[in-house]
Parts: C-alpha cells; sequence; structure tokens
C-alpha cells in the first residue's frame, strides 16, 4: 500500500478485516517490520485516541516516532502558495514538507476542514500537498473530508459484535455546541456502504451530507423511523454541509439526543461514536454508561486499524 487516504485504498474489506482480527491476537508478530523505520505524525489539531493509538500501532510494529504539534513549538506555516509573507508565518508549507520527508519514511497528517473555502477542504487540498511533496508514503489521521483510520476501526467493531449477517446500521445526528466538520460521518458512510450494510442516515433538514458519500442510502428525517430495528445506532455531529450553509450550526435540538428511550425505538442496538463525545448533548449519561455501549472497544480498535495500516505501508517501501 502506498497511501491511506480513503476506503478504495484499502482493497478487499473481508481481507482487511481478517488481518485486523489475526494482528488483535498477535499485535507484535510485524515487530521486525518496522526496525530503524521511522514514523512522523503532524497535527495541525487536536487529538487523544490518534495520537497514542496511530503511536503505540507503530511501536507494535517496531518503528520509531516523532510527533509534532504543528501549533505548538513549530513555525506557523504558510499553506497559500503566491502569498507576501509579511504576515505572522514566518516558514511556507512548500519549504516544510519537504524537510519533513527528509526525517522519516512515513507521515501521517491530521488536518481538519477549516471551513473557510469549501472548495479548499473538499479538494483535500493541505493532505494532497503532503502527499505531492513529501516523497514519502502518506496515511490521513482525519483529514478534511475523510477520517478513514476511524472508519476501518468501526468496521472491525460492528464485525466484532454484530449477529446477524447483514445488521441495520443507523448514522445519526446529534447537537453540539460548536461547528464540526463532516469527515468522520462521510468516512462511515462510504466504508459502511462498501461493507453492505443495512445501512441508514437520519439528520434534520439541511444536514445533507455530500452526495458522494451518501449515493444510494436512505436518508430518514424522522429518527425515530430510522432508529427502529436498529442494531447499531453509531452518533455523531457534523455542521452543515450544503451551500450556502457550509460549516454552519443550523440546529442545536437536544430531541435528537441519544436517550434511553430512543435506543428503545431499536432492537437491542450497540451505542456507537468515535470520541471525544459531548454526554447530554450527542448522548445520556445513561446509554454511554449501558452495557449496550461499545465505544471503549471502538476506540480500542484504533490501535488495531492503524497496525494494519502501517503495516501495509512499512511492506509498501520495499515494492
Ligand atoms: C472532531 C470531529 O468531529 O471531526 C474529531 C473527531 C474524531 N471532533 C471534535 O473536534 C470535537
Ligand atoms: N476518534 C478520534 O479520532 O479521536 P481523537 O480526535 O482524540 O484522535
Amino acid at each position: 500500500m502506498k497511501q491511506f487516504t480513503t476506503v478504495n485504498d484499502i482493497g478487499d474489506l473481508g481481507a482487511a478485516v481478517a488481518e485486523a482480527l489475526t494482528i488483535k491476537k498477535d499485535r507484535f508478530a510485524y515487530k521486525h517490520l518496522g526496525t530503524d523505520k521511522t514514523l512522523l505524525m503532524l497535527f495541525f489539531n487536536s487529538s487523544l485516541r490518534t495520537r497514542l493509538s496511530t503511536q503505540k500501532a507503530a511501536m507494535n510494529l517496531g518503528m520509531n516516532v516523532i510527533v509534532l504539534d504543528v501549533n505548538q513549538g513549530a513555525w506557523k506555516l504558510e499553506t497559500e502558495r503566491g502569498v507576501i509573507m509579511d504576515g505572522d508565518c514566518p516558514e511556507h508549507l512548500l519549504e516544510a514538507i519537504p524537510v519533513m520527508g527528509c526525517y522519516c519514511d512515513i507521515i501521517g497528517v491530521r488536518s481538519f476542514a477549516r471551513f473557510e473555502s469549501k472548495e479548499d477542504d473538499y479538494s483535500e487540498k493541505i493532505l494532497n500537498q503532503f502527499i505531492k511533496y513529501s516523497g514519502r508514503p502518506v496515511f490521513s489521521m482525519e483529514a478534511a473530508t475523510r477520517h478513514p483510520l476511524q472508519s476501518f476501526a468501526d468496521l472491525i467493531t460492528i464485525e466484532e459484535y454484530k449477529t446477524k449477517e447483514r445488521p441495520k446500521v443507523v448514522l445519526t445526528w446529534a447537537p453540539h455546541p460548536r461547528a464540526l466538520p463532516q469527515a468522520v460521518p462521510n468516512s462511515f458512510a462510504e466504508w459502511m456502504r462498501a461493507a453492505d450494510y443495512d445501512f441508514v442516515i437520519t439528520h434534520p433538514h439541511g444536514y445533507e451530507l455530500d452526495e458522494q458519500f451518501t449515493a444510494g442510502v436512505p436518508i430518514i428525517y424522522d429518527q425515530d423511523e430510522a432508529l427502529r430495528g436498529a442494531d447499531f445506532v453509531y452518533a455523531k455531529n457534523w455542521a452543515a454541509y450544503a451551500d450556502p450553509n457550509y460549516g454552519k450550526v443550523l440546529s442545536k435540538d437536544r430531541s435528537w439526543t441519544i436517550t434511553t428511550e430512543k435506543m428503545a425505538l431499536t432492537d437491542n442496538a450497540y451505542f456507537m461514536h468515535c470520541l471525544p463525545v459531548r454526554r447530554n448533548m450527542i448522548v445520556s449519561d445513561d446509554v454511554i454508561e449501558s452495557d449496550r455501549s461499545i465505544v471503549i472497544p471502538e476506540a480500542a480498535n484504533r490501535e488495531i486499524s492503524a497496525t494494519v495500516v502501517l503495516k501495509r505501508l512499512l511492506e509498501g517501501l520495499n515494492e
């Protein structure tokens, strides 16, 4: 594998899940692969799970790891070509990227949608510059439009917990005080479609996602109706995608919060969320603490998805 930014990079999903479940039984089985190889993890945004699970995955594979928080201690980076740099950015991404590539073998990048320009966000302007100028295999640790390490972990988790061949999986919007990117729901939809589950999406009017991720997926505006018969409830907030409201919070309607009453509509569904989650906005204390909540095993699987991805990228170095 030469890069990992979308579901298409992972190939056959059945084979990827099988590999993940094998690695989960012996996560140090490929410790030799990363000897004398260096991973650089670059964060433009905060992280708990991605930072820890990806570093742990790299250590499982015997790699050395360098972590850089661009906003803490590094030079502030200009990202626009052609800008007269007389402002507060002393360095340009166009030098910083190839320099960073000199010190590592693989680069992971976290760079959220900025909500300043839909075109820049949805063309993955920042991530694609790393792919173009670093000279190294690049993987996404949540970019502007997708969070594939999360979606892969979600898929592994559903495969572990499902009791039906083709479970009903419901992605539901839930309220949140601030504008959040669409990367997690976009990516989740992309992976759920590829997995061919009985997948539906529910959200208030105005929260439609980019159709490249949702084409063919039933969109149900009545949350109660969508939840009926669900085997998995995947809650997430996102800001509006459609123009003219791109990046805006249109609703904080707490009747969309996932509560015990909402879960009672389902077929005893498991509750999932990528975390971090705001309690009693997205989900009630009772639901997230219930025995049907699998948010912790879901987060634990981030180490497994990252180990598979880094293993394949390391193998790709010699192809
Ligand atoms: C981020 C998001 O919604 O994309 C990261 C989630 C993994 N969440 C927040 O910024 C709170
Ligand atoms: N789920 C996830 O990616 O969490 P972090 O933002 O803490 O990395």
